[in-house]
C-alpha cells in the first residue's frame, strides 16, 4: 500500500537548513515511476544544491538527493519494460527528451531539458521519488540497496570520467579528492580497470582507506611542499601520470593538474567547486600535448556497466547508514571535509 503522506528532507530556502517533515505522495505521471526509496547516497552535489554554488537555480522547495536505491511501487500507462517489485535506482539524470541531437547520440546528460534529480526536481530525500521510467537504473535483485546507492551518481560519473580519459590497463592514473565519495569509488573502478593509482586528499584517516581501496602512492596535499613535484615522483620513471581524475571541491587541483600530467596525458574536469575556474601554463600544456576535459555523469549504457561492475563484486567502497532525519548532520561533515568515503542514508529512519 502506498500511503498519502511521508518523511522527507525539504529545502524551503537556498542555504538551508533541511526540514524533516512529511511531505504528500506524488503520482507517477504516463512515462514516469514510483520508486519506495530504501537508500540513498549523498553527495557533495546535494551540498552544493542547498548552498546555490551554481550558476544554474534548483527548484523551490526542493527535496534533495540523487543516489536513490528502491523498489517501484507504482508505474503510468506507458511503461512497459520495468515492472512493480523491481529494484530501480533514481540518479542525477531523471528524464531527458530522448528527441534532441544529444540525446539522439546517447549524449543524454547534455539533453538542454533534462530534468536533475534533487535539483530541478524532488529527489531521493523522500521515501517515494518519481523518475522517468527510460532513466531510471535498472538494479539487480542480488545486489544490497545500501550499498550500490553511490554507484548511482559516484560510481556512473567516476567510471565514465575513467573511460573518458582513456587511460590503459597498467598506465598511472591521478585521483585527486580520493578520499570522498567518488574518490573512493573511482579507485575501486580504476582498480578493476587494471590502472594503477595515486590517490590525492588529506589526513590519516583518507589516506589509510585509499591504501584499502588499492592506491600504490598517497599524496596529503596539505602537508607536501609541492604537490606537482610530489605527484610526479609517485609514478615510476618521474613523468607523471597519464591521467588525471579532479573529484576535488577546491579550485587550486585544477590549476595544478596539467603541470603534473604525463606528456600527452589526459586531466579529466568532474569536481564543481563554487566559482572556480580551470587554469593551464599555455607553454607546458602545448608542448606536453597535454589533453583537458570535462566529464559529466553517464549515459543510461554508463550505468548499466558501472551497476554491472558492481554486481560483479569488485566494486567495494567504504559507506556508513544514518537515518534521512539526521542529512543536516551529513552536510555539516561534508562541509568539513570530514567524510571519508560516503555517508547513506536509511529512509526508514
Ligand atoms: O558529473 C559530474 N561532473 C559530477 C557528478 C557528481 C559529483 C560532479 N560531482 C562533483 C560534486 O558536485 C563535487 O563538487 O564532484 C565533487 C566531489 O563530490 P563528492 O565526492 O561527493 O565530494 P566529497 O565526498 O566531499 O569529496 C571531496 C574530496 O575532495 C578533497 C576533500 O578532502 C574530499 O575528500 N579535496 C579538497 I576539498 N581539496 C583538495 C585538494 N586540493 C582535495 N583533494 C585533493 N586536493
Ligand atoms: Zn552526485
Amino acid at each position: 500500500d502506498i500511503p498519502k503522506e511521508q518523511w522527507a528532507q525539504v529545502i524551503e530556502k537556498t542555504g538551508g537548513p533541511v526540514e524533516y517533515k512529511k511531505i504528500p505522495v506524488q503520482q507517477p505521471g504516463p512515462d514516469e515511476v514510483l520508486v519506495n526509496i530504501k537508500y540513498s547516497g549523498v553527495c557533495h552535489t546535494d551540498l552544493h544544491a542547498v548552498n546555490g554554488d551554481w550558476p544554474l537555480p534548483t527548484k523551490l522547495p526542493l527535496v534533495g538527493g540523487h543516489e536513490g536505491a528502491g523498489v517501484v511501487v507504482a508505474k503510468g500507462n506507458l511503461v512497459e519494460d520495468i515492472q512493480i517489485g523491481d529494484h530501480a535506482g533514481v540518479k542525477w539524470i531523471n528524464g531527458t527528451c530522448l528527441q534532441c541531437d544529444f540525446c539522439q547520440q546517447s549524449d543524454e546528460p547534455l539533453c538542454p531539458k533534462a530534468l536533475l534529480s534533487g535539483y530541478t526536481v524532488d529527489g531521493s530525500f523522500q521515501q517515494y521519488c518519481i523518475a522517468k521510467a527510460a532513466h531510471v537504473a535498472r538494479i539487480p535483485k542480488d545486489v544490497p540497496l545500501d550499498a550500490v546507492s553511490p554507484v548511482l551518481c559516484a560510481g556512473i560519473t567516476v567510471y565514465k570520467g575513467l573511460k573518458e580519459s582513456g587511460a590503459r590497463p597498467g598506465q598511472t592514473v591521478a585521483i585527486v579528492g580520493a578520499g570522498g565519495g567518488l574518490g573512493s569509488l573511482a579507485q575501486q573502478y580504476a582498480k578493476a580497470m587494471g590502472l594503477q593509482i595515486i590517490a590525492i586528499d588529506t589526513g590519516d584517516e583518507k589516506k589509510k582507506m585509499c591504501e584499502e581501496l588499492g592506491s600504490r602512492a598517497f599524496v596529503d596535499f596539505a602537508k607536501s611542499q609541492n604537490v606537482v613535484k610530489d605527484v610526479q615522483a609517485a609514478t615510476e620513471d618521474g613523468l607523471g601520470p597519464h591521467a588525471v581524475i579532479l573529484v576535488a571541491v577546491a579550485e587550486k587541483p585544477f590549476q595544478q593538474a596539467a603541470e603534473y600530467v604525463r606528456p600527452r596525458g589526459t586531466v579529466i574536469c568532474i569536481g564543481l567547486p563554487a566559482g572556480a575556474k580551470l587554469s593551464a601554463p599555455v607553454f607546458e600544456s602545448v608542448i606536453k600535448m597535454v589533453c583537458i576535459r570535462g566529464s559529466y555523469v553517464g549515459n543510461r549504457k554508463d550505468t548499466a556497466e558501472a551497476l554491472e561492475f558492481f554486481r560483479r563484486g569488485v566494486i567495494k567502497s567504504p559507506f556508513k547508514v544514518i537515518g534521512l532525519s539526521e542529512l543536516q548532520k551529513v552536510y555539516d561533515m561534508m562541509h568539513q571535509g570530514q567524510i571519508a568515503g560516503r555517508y547513506v542514508v536509511d529512509t526508514s529512519k
